[in-house]
């Protein structure tokens, strides 16, 4: 559209896997000239949330206020970023006559993944062209696409476009082998609602998943799919901030490639166990650690420990000039750049596996939850790392020892090859985002439909 008489109105969706890519595209769409504005709904879920909607101009902020919601007919759905989900996709009629009131009038809309089932019937009767953002690579927009033609309970593999992609039973996110699981029920409507959109946004590019987005844009996924945009990797910050962090200070006093950066994302807790075996885990390895430890789901909930009493008498102490657990946010696209770094332990969420990929940063996938063993199969698949499959997730009881995170992390920071092949990655990454890239052109293409 006319990018000075119109916006595009962007509407983000809970959590910060959702909220930190969108906020990114938005970002990026308005250096190339679109007018935007993000509708909120706050209070937010997560301090982090509320704190990076606060570093955006207000001017852009539109605030969404939500129909009522009544949490108990769900007593069985305890995941606060899902009852938001539900919440905000249960207030989609309020949204004509929001859009009515904005000026300059609203042209088109980009709306995440987690709320489409019921903003896209909304957006075609209001006659807007409505985009979908879905931050995660082809392979799980796959099995959203193909959920409701699937039979429920999953309870098998799950093959794709005649076997152009299978997802094995076992990577399967959990909740959806519970066909009455909100998150399920979600996701199958979600699924079913994209053939309504005007295109949908992903996170991957061209390079890394060429056989699975050649399929999609053939129809042999899903027939009558829409285009599927594939434009990341979304650019990171590479500017080191004003004011760096403990944690980034402490990093810069650190050898060149030397440190692996641990971090499980913004949901995912071990147990504390698990995060015993990984403290001893990262000791014994003898490497330079900077871990990123999370004790509560919900970062405002978090209370301070005492590192010593998690970890063992004399911890801190004995790893103080090689090893840094932090239990703040850290600038993670920052810190994936730094100097310093040389490997990403990640619980390998779609957002960090490629912001990884974009820093041609290695990576160890120890997937927890969610579409994570989805995605982690394209570590080793596109050469950016490697995943120890048998390591457990979130919904085992099994916890992996520290011998064997120990010996399994300094082969991988030992291993030159895989820093290579992840340094060709993100070559390709950089190629596929630079003037006439795949990425670029997926950009063009996305801002003349807007
Ligand atoms: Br934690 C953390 N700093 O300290 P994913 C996360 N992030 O910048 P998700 C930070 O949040 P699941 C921190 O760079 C990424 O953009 C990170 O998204 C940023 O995982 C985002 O990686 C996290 O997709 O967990 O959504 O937190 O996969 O379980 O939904």
């Amino acid at each position: 559209g006319d990018t000075k008489l119109s916006q595009v109105l962007i509407i983000p969706s809970s959590g910060m896997g959702h909220l930190n890519p969108i906020v990114r595209l938005a970002k990026a769409l308005s250096d190339r000239g679109v007018s935007i504005s993000l509708l909120t709904v706050r209070p937010t879920i997560t301090a982090a949330e509320s704190s990076l909607l606060s570093s955006l101009p207000s001017s852009l902020l539109i605030d969404f206020p939500l129909a009522p919601f009544d949490h108990s007919l769900f007593p069985e759905s305890s995941d606060p970023v899902t009852l938001r989900w539900e919440a905000i996709r249960r207030s989609a009629h309020l949204l004509p006559s929001l859009i009515s009131t904005l000026s300059p009038p609203v042209s088109s809309l980009i709306i995440d993944i987690t709320i489409a089932s019921t903003f896209l019937p909304v957006a075609v009767a209001a006659n807007i062209p409505c985009f979908v953002s879905f931050f995660s690579f082809a392979s799980m927009l796959a099995l959203c696409s193909v959920s409701p033609f699937v039979p429920h309970p999953i309870s098998t593999d799950v093959k794709i476009a005649g076997g152009v992609l299978k997802i094995p039973y076992s990577s399967i996110p959990p909740p959806l082998r519970d066909p009455n699981h909100l998150f399920t029920t979600q996701f199958i409507d979600n699924g079913r609602a994209l053939t309504l959109a005007n295109g949908v946004i992903v996170n991957t590019f061209l390079a890394l998943e060429p056989e699975l987005l050649a399929a999609f844009n053939a129809g042999e996924v899903v027939p009558g799919f829409p285009p599927v945009i594939a434009l990341g990797p979304l650019p990171l910050e590479k500017k080191q901030p004003s004011s760096p962090s403990p944690a980034l200070r402490w990093l810069d006093e650190q050898p060149e490639k030397s440190v692996i950066y641990v971090n499980f994302g913004s949901i995912s807790v071990l147990s504390m166990e698990q995060i015993r075996e990984l403290g001893a885990g990262l000791e014994m390895s003898g490497c330079r650690f900077f871990w990123v430890m999370k004790t509560a789901k919900v970062d405002r909930e978090e209370k301070a420990v005492d590192i010593d009493d998690l970890l063992g008498e004399g911890y801190v102490k004995r790893v103080e000039h090689r090893g840094l657990v932090v239990r703040q946010w850290v600038e993670q696209d920052v810190v994936l750049v730094h100097r310093a770094v040389a490997g990403f332990l990640s619980h390998s969420g779609s957002n960090s596996v490629m912001e990884a990929a974009a820093a041609g940063l290695k990576l160890l996938a120890w997937p927890r939850r969610g579409d994570q063993r989805v995605i982690a199969a394209s570590v080793p698949r596109s050469g950016l790392g490697i995943w120890p499959e048998n390591w457990a997730w979130e919904a085992e009881e099994r916890v992996v020892a520290a011998e064997e995170i120990a010996v399994k992390v300094r082969e991988f920071m030992a291993d030159e090859k895989l820093a290579e092949t992840a340094a060709k990655l993100g070559a390709a990454a950089t190629a596929a985002v630079q003037k006439g890239g795949t990425s670029d052109q997926s950009w063009r293409y996305l801002i003349t439909k807007l």
